[in-house]
């Protein structure tokens, strides 16, 4: 194979919401390249993209999927994203190693929540967008809707470059408002007849032609001077200007297939090999040290893995970026990120599951190598002369969480061992193991990534896991002040025992003034500081523990033991056993055995004072509130808000955006349980949420109740 130089290699990330046919047009795309004999198809499960059992078994693509193509002597690398919201890691990953997006529209559906939300991240990582509106032969494509919901949602930016003659089942003609010609396919797609645009569409054609140049010329005072002059630019100038006006988003063009009959393919990979930018045509990337690195093959050597999985057949795969300088067979380089060597034995380059051996690749290229020892995805490895590293990616917040289990429990190590090794191939997985809760936790990106892993695990490494509800991480606190005291005593034989602790607690809240006069049952109650101890929990919240104690009722020294008996409560609330939090304690009074006084009986004196006094204080049980964005397409909104509503959410607010709704809410947790479900369920995949802790908040009294009545059940139980 070609060895291809960095002003001869484009990088492009195939985008779009699932179902949009993303993996299909890769079937095309390697065909019209020669690359593959025969177009396979997602119902005949022999597709390039979907090579894993899982994604077979789905239907569905899960993982990116790295394929080139060699078109006119260029080569464009590929990376096929899984359009769903639940594996939305490939897609950053892809458009953090890939130079333009092409965002896939449906025909049937138009612009999607899930366009809306590839749309959000080529906007963060200020990447090129083509749009490409595929699925034309779909009976429902209303192609004029699609163009005008797309200029609403992205403006006067979005410019056509094609649009069919007529949609659905007998689409088989485009005219090409660039090239002013008329695109014809026979049944079977593939090569097409190009002729002159008959003189019925001539109009039409003519006035997307000149909105065309005028678009392409804006992005270039040069072209903008010439455009002035002559009124029309040439073919090369306007490529030129179309090109200016991706890699600044100034313009976003409009192109057409369908992908299924192979129609309009060949064209569309054409002007990918012309007009989008080259490698080193783009911005410089950063280290993660600030440094701006430059795609120069002959810069140091260093190269970055996006991608790492284990595959049919052959296990371990490395996929890399290379960030300068050129890698060779046998190159010895070291693993910056964790300080290893590697030997690169062999370098690949691949289409799905395909590899072909290469002798080099330069910067800006994308290749794999097999069985590398410790390459995880994130690591950048160096030649001699330099010390990059680019761990530039930012993964979206988990969403949806299980707790997860062997069902054989003799296999929990092992469990955790191809967990954390899962973890290295996708890091949008986040494992968990809860001190707290006491499970294993597996937060994922929504129901179907989860039980992606789950499929894994027990197809691939014959363990049998269940997954289980994720116990929340409920708080206790009180409202009110109360008093309470204690006497441990204990005399029978040997040492004695003693120990008294009078105390008041009372609810602690950030800022409040010095403890002064408490009244209990007409009893008055005056409190002088001695010393205050303010303890952040690790668990969130504080406890402030005042000495109050005057005439040497309690020695000093006892004071460290009271204080670890009250912790001891907080630590297991005595409403559920949960944390506490947010409590002042004021000890100020209480009494010693000049013999038998120690630590252990203060420290029970203490937590028994505190326990009862935390219970005549109004405790309380909070919950942790989220912060919840859902993203709803309209028709959808009051099915969605009538969910939330049973949900116990509090709404914050909505919009209308770019095409579609934004509700913001505040949820309980416990609510969230299955949200990611029923939302795709209520919508037809068509929705998406994200959500973020916000705080703790008292539950309900029903909540409550219930609560407490399960606890003091399962206290009995034990
Ligand atoms: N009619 C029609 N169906 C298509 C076209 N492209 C893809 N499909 C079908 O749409 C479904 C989703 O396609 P797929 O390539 O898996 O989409 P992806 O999720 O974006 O990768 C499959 O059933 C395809 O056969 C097209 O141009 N026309
Ligand atoms: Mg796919």
């Amino acid at each position: 194979m070609k060895v291809y130089q960095t002003n001869e290699i484009k990088n492009v990330a195939l985008l779009g919401s699932s179902g949009t046919g993303k993996t299909t047009l890769v079937e095309a795309m390697l065909f019209e390249s020669g690359l593959i004999k025969r177009r396979g198809s997602i119902a005949a499960k022999n597709t390039v993209s979907d090579y894993f059992p899982v994604e077979q078994e789905y239907g569905y693509s899960v993982f990116s999927t790295v394929f080139h193509v060699e078109w006119n002597n260029k080569k464009l690398n590929v990376i096929d994203c899984p359009g769903s919201d639940d594996f939305v890691g490939g897609a950053v990953t892809a458009l953090n190693v890939t130079d333009t997006a092409v965002l896939l529209i449906s025909g049937q559906y138009g612009v999607e929540v899930g366009t809306q939300n590839h749309f959000r991240y080529t906007e963060k990582l200020d990447k090129p967008v083509i749009f490409l509106i595929n699925q034309l032969d779909n009976e429902k494509c209303d192609y004029d809707n699609i163009l005008e919901q797309l200029k609403d949602s992205y403006g006067s930016k979005v410019i056509p470059i094609q649009y069919p003659v007529a949609t659905g089942p007998n689409f088989n003609a485009l005219i090409d408002v660039l090239l002013m010609k008329m695109y014809t396919w026979k049944p079977e797609g593939g090569e097409p007849v190009i002729e002159d645009i008959p003189a019925e569409e001539m109009d039409k054609a003519m006035e997307m032609h000149k909105a065309l140049v005028e678009a392409a010329a804006e992005n270039d005072e040069a072209l903008m001077e010439k455009f002035f002059d002559q009124e029309t630019l040439s073919e090369d100038e306007m490529r030129e200007g179309i090109r200016k006006g991706l890699v600044a988003r100034g313009m976003f063009p409009v192109f057409c297939v369908c992908a299924a009959k192979d129609m309009g393919v060949r064209r569309l990979m054409e002007f990918l090999g012309n007009v989008v930018p080259f490698v080193s045509e783009m911005p410089k990337v950063s280290t993660t040290d600030g440094k701006e690195i430059a795609p120069d093959s002959k810069g140091p050597k260093s190269l970055y893995f996006f991608k790492t999985s284990v595959e049919p057949h052959i296990g371990e795969v490395s996929y890399f970026k290379v960030m300068s300088g050129k890698v060779r067979e046998g190159d010895d380089l070291l693993n910056t990120d964790r300080g290893t060597k590697e030997r690169i034995a062999q370098i690949y380059v691949v289409a799905g599951a395909n590899r072909f051996k290469v002798e080099e690749l330069h910067a800006g290229d994308i290749g794999a190598a097999v069985k590398l020892k410790e390459v995880k995805t994130g690591n950048t490895l160096n030649g001699k002369e330099c010390d990059n590293r680019f761990n530039f990616i930012k993964y979206p917040n988990s969403k949806y969480s299980r707790a997860i289990k062997p069902v054989n429990e003799s296999d929990v190590e092992k469990m955790m061992t191809i967990l954390h090794r899962m973890r290295e191939e996708d890091p949008t997985w986040v494992i968990e193991q809860s001190k707290e809760l006491r499970q294993t936790l597996i937060h994922g990106q929504g129901e179907f990534h989860l039980r992606t892993l789950k499929w894994r695990l027990e197809h691939n490494d014959k363990l049998l896991v269940k997954f289980e509800e994720p116990k929340i991480p409920y708080r206790e606190t009180i409202t009110k002040a109360a008093r309470a005291d204690y006497r441990h005593k204990k005399q029978s034989g040997g040492a004695g025992q003693f120990g008294e602790v009078h105390l008041i607690v009372e609810p602690y809240k950030e800022g409040m003034p010095l403890p002064d006069t408490y009244r209990f049952n007409g009893q008055e109650f005056k409190i002088s500081v001695r010393g205050t101890e303010e303890i952040p929990l690790e668990w969130g919240g504080k406890v402030v523990f005042v000495n109050s104690v005057v005439g040497g009722a309690i020695d000093t020294r006892f004071m460290p033991a009271i204080l670890k008996g009250i912790m001891a409560r907080m630590e297991q609330g005595p409403l559920t056993g949960s944390y506490a939090r947010d409590v002042r304690v004021i000890v100020y009074d209480g009494k010693m055995h000049p013999v038998d006084s120690n630590e252990i009986s203060f420290m029970l004196a203490g937590r028994n004072a505190f326990s009862e006094a935390f219970k005549n204080a109004g405790p309380k049980i909070l919950e942790p509130i989220y912060d919840v964005e859902v993203f709803v397409p309209s028709d959808k909104m009051g099915d969605v808000m009538g969910d939330l509503q049973g949900r116990r959410a509090m709404i914050m607010g909505m919009s209308s955006e770019k095409g579609y709704e934004k509700l913001v809410a505040k949820v309980p947790l416990k609510e969230m349980a299955s949200y990611s479900t029923t939302l795709s369920s209520l919508t037809g995949g068509r929705a998406s949420f994200i959500m973020k802790f916000a705080s703790y908040e008292l539950v309900p009294t029903d909540v409550q109740d219930k609560l407490m009545k399960d606890f003091e059940a399962k206290q009995v139980d034990e």
